[in-house]
């Protein structure tokens, strides 16, 4: 019995360390700019006019404001396209198994008079797993989230974060509302030989665990 229970408190010390989830988005807080993302358009579409795509701070979660990646799409007609759309990508890295992504998004709208915000989404290797969409928005932030756990397979894969909506030509560049990204994250079980401070806690806690099981017996044997 007392070995048992010395075991339980030492395997729950280890599994602290297994259990460390890896993240395969890298630079999902954009706080390095763009750098690990990919701008891309859809067909006919725009990400609006330089200096977007860019990261500026802005406050995507209604938490506080943060650097966030900003587009500005169905603000310029391109080729006389009906779409205007695109969005930022990049090449993730998995092991078989389950994926668990989460992004913040929101919608930015200064005036009422072009004010569709947008239809957000997330694809892997080109099928769309989820998708916000923000509609007609009165001057304001409209905020969501796109989130979907899938089980993928070992590998590379290839992560779109995509806004689309439809060209209005009404309005000036300051009507239409912008798009924005930011906590983008991919995680996933995975077995990181570097704990980091949440594990230690609970690796800490477990041997304590150990400790007091293996104090109260040494009380006992004196008894
Ligand atoms: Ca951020």
């Amino acid at each position: 019995m007392r070995n048992l229970l010395i075991a339980g408190a030492m395997a729950a010390a280890f599994s602290a360390t297994a259990a460390q989830a890896a993240q395969v988005v890298t630079n999902g807080d954009f706080s390095a700019g763009l750098t690990d993302w990919t701008a891309f358009t859809t067909a006919n579409g725009t990400l609006g006019f330089p200096p977007d795509p860019q990261v500026t701070s802005f406050d995507v979660t209604g938490f506080g404001a943060s650097d966030a990646a900003e587009l500005q799409v169905g603000n310029t007609p391109n080729n006389g396209g009906t779409e205007e759309g695109g969005g930022l990508r990049q090449t993730i890295t998995t092991v078989a198994g389950p994926l668990n992504f989460n992004a913040d998004v929101a919608a930015s709208a200064p005036n009422l008079t072009n004010g569709e915000g947008g239809v957000f989404s997330v694809l892997l290797d080109g099928v769309t797993l989820d998708t916000f969409t923000v509609g007609a928005i009165t001057p304001g932030t409209v905020r969501g989230f796109l989130s979907f756990n899938q089980v993928v397979t070992g590998g590379s894969h290839d992560l779109e974060l995509l806004a689309t909506r439809g060209f209005t030509n009404c309005c000036s560049r300051g009507d239409t509302p912008f798009q924005y990204f930011d906590n983008v994250s991919g995680l996933q079980a995975g077995s990181s030989s570097v704990p980091e401070p949440a594990a230690w806690a609970m690796m800490i806690v477990g041997f304590g665990l150990a400790g007091s099981v293996m104090r109260r017996q040494a009380r006992v044997g004196r008894a």
